[in-house]
């Protein structure tokens, strides 16, 4: 045909991909495999964002090049379906989640394949249907017969909006993640996951894997592991002891004061000795209003009580300290107290200053008067009787011994990750397969009876008093243990919204096993992940809650690798076209699917590959769009440019192996903007010359297929080549051929450029001077003239000094 018509190529070539099952999954297990992964969406209402075809569009051209390097690709797609916004859309218009999940995942598919994905959609998986959920639940039952699955009253964090407990991880600045809603304290009974069991594992693996360091740092410094001591301090005139952490033991010479959380329990043992209780109470109320957050990060003034009538002793010099209460110390970390040493942290430092208590410097080297020196990699122990000369490094070795031989202290290990609240009061996730029955306690129900179905209930609201809508189905929650047979009741809390996406990637692997989560066989064939790119927002929830998962199946011999995910990268968002997040309220929102109908899958492919590097956020242009469509049209014109000769151009040869080369890297780097650029270099070469030969076309369609699926493959078919695209082989370089061995060098006349020549980089002075010279400007610059000097810079410069 002859004009670029995206509409009809595109529909033609996904019914071709789809008829010939061009991307299902080979079977042949002798081939090296490649598992490409990208984060399946969440089916909202909203429909497909432009955000979404970012990242996969990126790896949907990874494991295009690795199907055509020879590769057994798996890629596959999938819904991660539970979760509030459709249950609050149900509850809004009393449509049961199903049905509005099913609306939603038939819109989001439609999109999908209108983008020319290769994936293998008799994958497909979706964390609501039955099949699917079954696993989770059985997942869940090892989990809680290991133990690492279990039930407490705890403080959660309860958003007053979506009546929901959250995770910390779902609390951001104070605020509901999902609903912007204020959080608050509330003590609920609540399932919880053992994740902290795996704090060391999940930090010690990172070394095993290859993610970009970003993400490492930020794993690393959510687990947060701190290594120090706890140590006793005697409560003056009393037995008891007041235990305290610290990453500092060495300072203990410069201990001047304590501080306890305002919530600690010493307050209320020693209620009758204190003389300022009520202070201390007004105190403690004042900070129960406020949020960890906002008593540790946000406020640089400090406060506090200083506690009349108990004080603490010193244990390395016997000295009487005051203690006080303040909200910078949390009592859900260590040990809810602490040593104060002012002069060598900066939050003591502070409150020092304010309430007038003393500062001993114990590490020379800085100015205490001035700031807490908290350098621990200079200076020398000071003021600190048997520790004085020593490093700090050395310091903590010898204090240890001391404490240790005391018997009043221990090296101790500290962690900031907490477990993972693991159940909702709400009606659309996974029930939770469990009995509670009076004899008995909490009871498994039989692996046989999964999955365990929702109920049909008429409304989808959680209860006023926040029990799950379950709570009402007296029918459902009516049941017999099945241990001892006794009446027993369901639990009636569902899993949260994580649940399902922590081992999402290992039902891929085997999607319509029955009777295993996936099978062994294809499980050591096709773990680990290869590369799996997901949203940074996901490193401290999603990633780290399915590194959890996947190692707990490790630990019972379920799946083959310690770890899920060989590499992981992250892309950055798409803004706006004025650089602001795109919202409906702003009303900048792009839909994709106007972009397919005006310009065509292949030009919003390569438009955000080439929006700029994929590892930032970058602005939406339409201006952009509209070139990338100007390069499918000048690439679509090429045929009627095209010579019928096999090989390269002697002209473009090096052109050839040069794009071949920088766009095969390009993409292994995920520098997909500097790969489409190096293309459309190489199509102005083909415009400049006039002409194509058949043989350069065929690599630039196989280039550029993994970007531009659609138009190439049409092509491809146009200028009569066998077979498809999709069954060829990547093009190969010549290391040799990519290296220039013509150069244009500068030919100047007493250091003014008169001219530029063409000469091989082998060439001597003398045949470059010979050149130099027989060029028409030179020989008239140089006639009847004196030839002083000729100085070459080779490859650069010809300079002839004349007089
Ligand atoms: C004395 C000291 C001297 C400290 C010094 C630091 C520097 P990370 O790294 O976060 O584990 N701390 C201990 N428990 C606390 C709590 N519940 N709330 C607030 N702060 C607490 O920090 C550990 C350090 O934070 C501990 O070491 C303690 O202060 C404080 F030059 O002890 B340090
Ligand atoms: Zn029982």
């Amino acid at each position: 045909s002859e004009y670029y018509s995206p509409s009809d190529i595109e529909k033609k070539w996904q019914k071709i991909w789809e008829k010939e099952e061009a991307f299902k999954v080979g079977t042949d297990k002798s081939k090296p495999k490649y598992y490409a992964l990208v984060e399946f969406p969440y089916p909202s209402g909203q429909g497909l964002h432009v955000g979404h075809p970012r990242p996969y569009t990126a790896l949907d051209i990874i494991a295009r090049k690795r199907r055509l390097e020879g590769y057994n690709v798996l890629y596959p797609m999938g819904w991660d379906a539970f979760g509030l916004p459709t249950e609050n859309y149900a509850i809004k218009n009393h449509i049961h989640p199903k049905i509005v999940t099913k609306r939603n995942i038939e819109n989001f598919t439609k999109q999908l394949k209108a983008l020319g994905y290769s994936f293998d959609w008799d994958r497909e998986v979706n964390t609501t249907d039955p099949n699917y959920f079954k696993w989770t639940q059985w997942i869940f039952l090892q989990l809680f017969k290991k133990g690492l699955a279990y039930k407490t009253e705890m403080p959660i964090n309860w958003c007053t909006s979506c009546k929901v407990g959250l995770a910390n991880e779902e609390v951001v600045g104070g605020v509901c993640e999902r609903c912007g809603s204020e959080v608050v304290r509330k003590v609920k009974s609540q399932w919880m996951l053992k994740i902290t069991e795996y704090a060391d594992k999940l930090i010690d693996d990172l070394d095993m894997v290859d993610y970009v360091d970003k993400i490492k740092v930020s794993q690393v410094n959510w687990i947060g592991r701190s290594v120090g001591a706890e140590v006793d301090f005697k409560i003056a005139g009393k037995e008891e002891s007041l235990r305290i952490f610290t990453t500092r033991p060495d300072t203990l010479f410069g201990a001047t004061y304590m501080v306890i959380s305002p919530e600690h329990p010493l307050i209320d043992k020693y209620k009758d000795e204190i003389e300022n209780y009520d202070a201390l109470m007004n105190y403690r109320e004042q900070a129960a209003k406020k949020s960890d957050f906002e008593r540790t990060e946000l406020v640089k003034d400090k406060t506090g009580v200083c506690i009349d009538g108990l004080s603490a002793i010193n244990p390395v010099n016997g000295k009487e300290i005051p203690i006080w209460i303040s909200d910078y110390v949390l009592m859900t970390y260590g040990t809810g107290a602490i040593m104060a040493v002012p002069a060598h942290d900066e939050r003591d430092w502070e409150f020092a200053k304010k309430f007038n208590l003393p500062i001993v410097e114990v590490v020379a080297g800085g100015n205490v008067n001035e700031a807490a020196f908290t350098n621990t990699t200079t200076g020398k122990l000071v003021n600190s009787d048997f520790l004085n000369g020593l490093e700090v490094a050395e310091a903590k070795v010898k204090i240890l011994e001391w404490l240790n031989k005391k018997g009043i202290g221990t090296k101790k290990v500290n962690y900031k990750l907490r477990d993972w609240v693991f159940s909702r009061q709400r009606y659309w996730g996974e029930p939770i397969p469990l009995v509670h029955c009076d004899t008995c306690g909490y009871v498994p129900i039989p692996e046989s009876e999964l999955p365990l179905m929702l109920p049909e209930v008429e409304s989808y609201e959680p209860t006023d008093n926040g029990e799950s809508p379950l709570a009402k189905m007296t029918d459902w929650v009516e049941t017999t243990c099945p241990q001892c047979g006794g009446k027993a009741h369901r639990e009636t809390d569902t899993m949260p919204q994580w649940a399902g996406s922590s081992w999402y990637f290992l039902r891929y692997i085997d999607p319509h096993n029955q009777e295993a989560f996936a099978s062994k066989e294809e499980l050591d064939y096709w773990l680990p992940v290869d590369w799996y790119n997901g949203g940074m927002e996901h490193t401290t929830l999603h990633l780290l809650y399915s590194r959890f998962w996947h190692k707990f199946l490790y630990d019972q011999g379920l799946v083959s690798t310690p770890e899920p995910y060989k590499k992981r990268t992250s892309h950055g968002m798409i803004l706006g076209e004025n650089n602001e997040k795109m919202s409906k309220s702003r009303g900048n929102v792009v839909n994709p699917d106007d972009i397919i109908n005006e310009f065509g899958a292949d030009t919003l492919r390569t438009y955000e590959m080439f929006i700029g590097a994929f590892d930032l956020s970058a602005a939406w242009s339409q201006e952009g769009v509209k070139g990338c469509r100007r390069f499918m049209d000048r690439v679509w014109k090429l045929k009627d440019m095209m010579k019928d000769e096999a090989g390269y151009s002697a002209e473009l040869e090096t052109k050839m192996h040069q794009t071949i080369k920088k766009v095969s890297l390009d993409y292994e780097n995920m520098k997909y903007n500097t790969a489409i650029a190096a293309m459309m270099s190489l199509v102005n070469e083909f415009y400049r010359i006039g002409s194509v030969t058949r043989g350069e076309f065929k690599t630039l369609l196989v280039l550029l297929n993994p970007v531009a699926p659609h138009i190439t493959e049409e092509l491809w078919e146009l200028i009569g080549e066998q077979g498809r695209i999709y069954q060829q082989t990547w093009p190969v370089f010549d290391e040799e051929k990519t290296i220039e061995d013509t150069v244009e060098i500068a030919v100047q006349i007493n250091g003014k450029v008169k001219a530029n020549l063409a000469i091989s980089l082998d060439e001597k002075q003398e045949e470059v001077e010979a050149k130099a010279k027989s060029i028409d400007s030179i020989k008239a610059a140089i006639e009847g003239k004196n030839i002083v000097k000729v100085i070459y810079v080779p490859g650069r410069i010809l300079n002839i000094v004349v007089k």
